[in-house]
C-alpha cells in the first residue's frame, strides 16, 4: 500500500520490525511487482521483517522522481538546503534510540555501538550543511582583458549503493555531501540491512525535504543495484563494498559515463615497532581486527610485529582477547556481536580452515561458547607463522581473523605491506616519530593512523589507493565527488576587433 507516512518500529522482545516500505517521490511504497524478501537478525538467524524487493521498474520510478526535482533542488539556495539538512540532523537525534535499535537488530552491531554510531550521524549532516554555502569555484588569471572563473555545479541525480557493515553511517557520509551540494539522490541499501535507511527516509520526510530529493529503493544488488548503476539518468554513483562488485558497478556506470566514487576492500596492516607501548599496541591491534567482528573496510588483519617484541606482544594479545565478551548484541556487556549473515559466516569459517594449512592457529578459530547456534558467531582468531604471500594474508576475509607476520627491517616491512592489491589504510604503533613518519610516507595506502585506531570523521578524507578504490569520501576532498566544474569566461573589452 502506498502511504505518505510510515512508522517503522522495533519490537525488541519479539525481535521484529513493522512497516518497512521503500521511499520514492515522498511516498512509502511497496515494490511495483509486490515482491518482498526477508531481512534477518544475525544474532539468531530469524527473520525480522519483510522488505520490498525492487526491480528495474522501481528504480526507474525513483530515478525519474529525483530527475524531476533536480533543477529545483540545485537552485534552492545553499542556505535553504543547509537548513533542511540541519532539520534532518535534529530528527535523527530525536529518533536516535529507535534508529539504534533497528541498526543493532538488522546489522549485528551490539546495541551500545549502534547507539554510538547513530549518535554520530548528525556530525556528517551538520558538517555538510555548514559547507553548503562555502564551497565554490575559483577566479582564474588569464591573458587579455577577461574575467575567467569556474562554477561548481551538482552532478544531477546521484546513486548511493551502500554495504551492510555500517549501514546508516555509510549512507549518510555520501548522501550528506550530495544533498548539500545540490544533487538529488537514490539510495540502494544492502539487502541484509535495509531498515535504518527506511527509518531515515521517514525522518527526511518529517524534516521537510521536498518530495523526490531523497529516495530509497531496497532490493538485491544484481537486480536493483545493477539497474541503478546502469541507469542513464544517474550522473554519479557512489559505491562502498567489495572490490569485485565495485568493478562491476564502475563498468555499468561507464556505459553512460557517470562519475564514480568507489570505496572498496582492504587488507590493512597494523605495524608494531619494537619501541611501541605494549598495552596501546595490543589495544589498537584488537580494535583493528575485532571491531564489528572484523567487518570493517580498514580492518587491520595483517599484524606486522617486530621480531624483538613478538613474544611479549603475543602474550599480551592473548590476555586482551580473553576479555572480549562475544554474544547477543542486546545483552549487557557484549562487545563483539555476530557476523552479518550465513554467507559471511561460511566465508570466514572457510578462511579459518585455509589458515590452518598456511600458518599456526594461535588463538580462537571456533564458535564462542554460549552463543545462539543459529547466530553467526565466531571467535577472534589469530594465526602466527604466516607469510605475506599466504591467502589469509592477501585476501579480504571480513571477519575477526588476523595473520601475524614478523619483521626486522623497515625495507622488508615496507615491501611486504605494499605487496598487496589493496591500499586502503595502515596503523603504525611506536615511539620514534621520525621512523614512523618515514615509514608512513613509503606505504601505498590512502590513510595512516599513528598510535591510534581508525576513527571515521566527516572532516578527514577517507579512501583507497590501488584496488581499494577511487575518489574520497569525507573532508573537502569529497566535494569533487559530488560536483562538476563549469568554466565561464567574459570578455571585458568593448569590441572583439
Ligand atoms: O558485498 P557487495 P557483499 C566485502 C567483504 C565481503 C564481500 C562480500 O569482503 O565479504 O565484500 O560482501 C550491492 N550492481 N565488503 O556481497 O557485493 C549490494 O546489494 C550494483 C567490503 O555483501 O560489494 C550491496 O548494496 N550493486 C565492504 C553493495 O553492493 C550491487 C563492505 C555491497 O555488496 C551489485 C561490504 C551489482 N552487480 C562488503 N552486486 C567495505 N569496503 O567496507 C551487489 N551490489
Amino acid at each position: 500500500m502506498t502511504t505518505t507516512e510510515q512508522r517503522l518500529t522495533v519490537d525488541q522482545d519479539a525481535r521484529t520490525a513493522e512497516h518497512a516500505s521503500m521511499f520514492i517521490d515522498g511516498a512509502f511504497v511497496p515494490a511495483s511487482a509486490g515482491a518482498t524478501f526477508g531481512t534477518v537478525d544475525p544474532n539468531n538467524g530469524k527473520t525480522i521483517a519483510q522488505v520490498p524487493r525492487a526491480d528495474g521498474t522501481d528504480v526507474d520510478r525513483a530515478v525519474a522522481a529525483a530527475k524531476r526535482v533536480a533543477v529545483d533542488w540545485q537552485f534552492t539556495d545553499a542556505l535553504g538546503r543547509a537548513a533542511l539538512l540541519r532539520a534532518l540532523a535534529a530528527k535523527v537525534t530525536e529518533n536516535a534510540d529507535e534508529l539504534a535499535r533497528l541498526e543493532a537488530l538488522d546489522s549485528g552491531h551490539y546495541l551500545a555501538k549502534a547507539q554510538e554510531l547513530v549518535g554520530a550521524i548528525p556530525l556528517w549532516l551538520d558538517y555538510w550543511a555548514s559547507l553548503a554555502d562555502k564551497v565554490g569555484g575559483r577566479q582564474i588569471e588569464v591573458p587579455g582583458n577577461k574575467l575567467s572563473f569556474t562554477i561548481l555545479e551538482p552532478l544531477g541525480v546521484t546513486a548511493h549503493i551502500v554495504p551492510w557493515n555500517y549501514p546508516l553511517l555509510i549512507l549518510t557520509r555520501s548522501v550528506a555531501p550530495a544533498l548539500a551540494l545540490g544533487n538529488t539522490v537514490v539510495v540502494k541499501p544492502a539487502e541484509d540491512t535495509s531498515l535504518s535507511a527506511l527509518k531515515f527516509a521517514e525522518l527526511v520526510k518529517e524534516a521537510g525535504l521536498p518530495d523526490g530529493v531523497f529516495n530509497v529503493v531496497t532490493g538485491y544488488g544484481a537486480e536493483a543495484g545493477a539497474s541503478l548503476a546502469a541507469h542513464p539518468d544517474v550522473a554519479g554513483v557512489t559505491f562502498t563494498g567489495s572490490t569485485a562488485t565495485g568493478k562491476e558497478v564502475a563498468k555499468l556506470a561507464a556505459d553512460h559515463v557517470a562519475q564514480v566514487n568507489l570505496e572498496l576492500g582492504g587488507k590493512s596492516p597494523t605495524v608494531v615497532f619494537p619501541d611501541a607501548g605494549l598495552e596501546d599496541a595490543v589495544e589498537a591491534a584488537v580494535q583493528g581486527f575485532c571491531s564489528h567482528t572484523g567487518q570493517v573496510c580498514v580492518a587491520g588483519t595483517r599484524l606486522f610485529v617486530h621480531a624483538d617484541i613478538k613474544d611479549r606482544f603475543l602474550e599480551a594479545l592473548t590476555a586482551r582477547l580473553r576479555e572480549t565478551t562475544i554474544g547477543d548484541g542486546f545483552a549487557d556487556g557484549t562487545d563483539m556481536g555476530p557476523l552479518i549473515s550465513k554467507t559471511q559466516y561460511d566465508k570466514v569459517r572457510e578462511y579459518i580452515e585455509i589458515g590452518k594449512t598456511e600458518g599456526t592457529l594461535f588463538y580462537g578459530g571456533g564458535r564462542p561458547e554460549g552463543t545462539d547456534e543459529n547466530g553467526f558467531f565466531v571467535e577472534p582468531t589469530v594465526f602466527t607463522d604466516v607469510t605475506n604471500s599466504a591467502r589469509i594474508a592477501q585476501e579480504e576475509i571480513f571477519g575477526p581473523v588476523a595473520s601475524v607476520i614478523t619483521w626486522s627491517s623497515e625495507d622488508e616491512l615496507v615491501e611486504a605491506v605494499n605487496d598487496s592489491p589493496y591500499g586502503l589504510f595502515a596503523v603504525l604503533l611506536g615511539s620514534d616519530i621520525k621512523r614512523l613518519l618515514s615509514t608512513a610516507r613509503r606505504l601505498q595506502v590512502g590513510g595512516v593512523m599513528i598510535n591510534d585506531w581508525f576513527g571515521e570523521l566527516p572532516m578527514t578524507p577517507h579512501g583507497g589507493h590501488k584496488q581499494s578504490g577511487t575518489g574520497r569520501e569525507e573532508g573537502l576532498e569529497a566535494v569533487y565527488g559530488y560536483t562538476q566544474v563549469k568554466h565561464v569566461s567574459i570578455n571585458l573589452d568593448d569590441s572583439l576587433r
